[in-house]
């Protein structure tokens, strides 16, 4: 073999091993973090991400729900150098489950993650759990507070922590499996499983990893990895933690949600309960202060109204609450004129079935059914949805 030859042979085995050190892996694993102004954890979070799964095979992808704090403008920043950053903008939508799950069917990644973006999951655990799921032998990893080893030391109250026990013992029930920590926002499953189970996830209200273990047939064999759960870096925590009735809401969806949509049945209860605080002022004014009937049924009804708006603001569209004086004021004017014009339909309509013969208490109930339509779907648009 003359010199040339032998030194190109040199070269090309160089080459070789070069690229095989620095060879890139294929997309393996995908990571959800659903964001809302999280922008200062962006950064630090992708940092921590490499140092947890090295330079290539997975991507992030984080799911802004139009955060005024310029989150999604941070992701893309460090996405133009950095191909593995993903974003996903999302305008007038709202929701931490339906953020999650659109996140996970907007990837090529045969495993997909799901993780809170304020550095209260460590990333650390990822490789493990993704072992776990690739080996065959589990379906679904998860990081729990609660399994031995893990720790709840992040959470902000007692009283969360109770409710999460109790949240456990139900979620035992509906899912057949002992779970150490049900409401656990973090957890890796293959996405081909996600993507066979997304259209019968409800995407609201319900914590997720609960969703998708509670509908999973034939039920998902799981395992838990301890989490130490860590305090939040940067940022402020945005969930109310009414665990009690994300699981009313999750229940009610599943059995009944596709009869009446659960929202539809949230405002509706809400409207009910309005009727009361109704009679209650009425009486009141009327029947113990002595004030006119008029002034009376006036005063009733701006304070059910009111009562309304604050009840659905909490309940009914938690996920996209109103908050802040400013907002709280006009949102509630826009609720009142819905109400108004519901109100006259209401009247309206009734007065005309019951001019043409039909029995009275008939004539009020599709006075009132129309109104509630109407209210729902024009202030779920104008009050609290894409048009506020
Ligand atoms: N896209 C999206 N993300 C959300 C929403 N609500 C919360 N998040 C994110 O979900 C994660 C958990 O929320 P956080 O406020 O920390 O809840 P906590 O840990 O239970 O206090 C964080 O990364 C939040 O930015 C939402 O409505 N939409
Ligand atoms: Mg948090």
């Amino acid at each position: 073999m003359d010199m040339v030859t032998e030194q190109f042979r040199q070269q090309m085995e160089t080459a070789a091993a070069l690229a095989r050190v620095s060879a890139v892996r294929p997309l393996e694993l995908a990571i959800v973090l659903p964001t809302l102004n999280e922008r200062g954890n962006i950064a630090p979070m992708v940092d921590r991400l490499e140092a947890a799964l090295g330079p290539s095979g997975w991507e992030a992808v984080f799911v802004d729900d139009n955060s005024q704090d310029g989150t999604a403008e941070e992701a893309r920043r460090i996405s133009r150098t950095d191909s593995r950053i993903r974003v996903i903008q999302r305008i007038g939508r709202r929701g931490l489950a339906s953020a999650a799950i659109e996140g996970m069917c907007a990837t090529a990644a045969p495993f997909v993650a799901v993780m809170d973006a304020d550095h209260q999951h460590d990333p650390a655990l990822l490789m493990d759990m993704l072992e776990a799921v690739k080996s065959g032998e589990y379906d679904l990893a998860y990081a729990s507070r609660f399994a031995v080893g893990g720790n709840a030391n992040g959470l902000s109250s007692k009283g969360r922590e109770q409710g999460s026990r109790l949240a456990n013992a139900l979620a035992r029930k509906l899912t057949g499996t002992e779970l150490s920590d049900a409401m656990s926002g973090f957890f890796l499953l293959r996405s081909e499983q996600l993507r066979k189970q997304a259209p019968n996830l409800s995407g609201i209200g319900f914590k997720i990893m609960l969703d998708i273990l509670s509908t999973a047939r034939p039920q998902l064999r799981v395992k838990e990895f301890p989490l130490k759960f860590a305090e939040r870096l940067s940022g402020e925590s945005k969930l109310d933690h009414g665990v009690a009735l994300d699981f009313i809401a999750g229940l009610y969806d599943r059995y009944l949600g596709r009869v009446i949509p659960t929202r539809f049945a949230l405002f509706g209860t809400v409207g009910g309960l309005g009727v009361f605080v109704h009679m209650a002022v009425l009486s009141l004014l009327y029947l113990a202060l002595g004030s006119s009937f008029a002034l009376g049924q006036a005063t009733a009804t701006v304070v059910a109204m009111t009562f309304n708006f604050w009840l659905n603001n909490l309940l009914t569209y938690r996920d996209s609450k109103l908050t802040g004086p400013r907002e709280m004021f006009f949102g509630w004017i826009k609720f009142c004129a819905t109400c108004a014009v519901g109100a006259f339909a209401n009247v309206a309509a009734a007065a005309m079935l019951q001019g043409n013969g039909f029995a009275w208490w008939i004539a009020a109930l599709v006075g009132i059914a129309l109104a509630s339509v109407w209210n729902y779907a024009l202030s779920s648009k104008f009050v609290w949805g894409r048009f506020r």
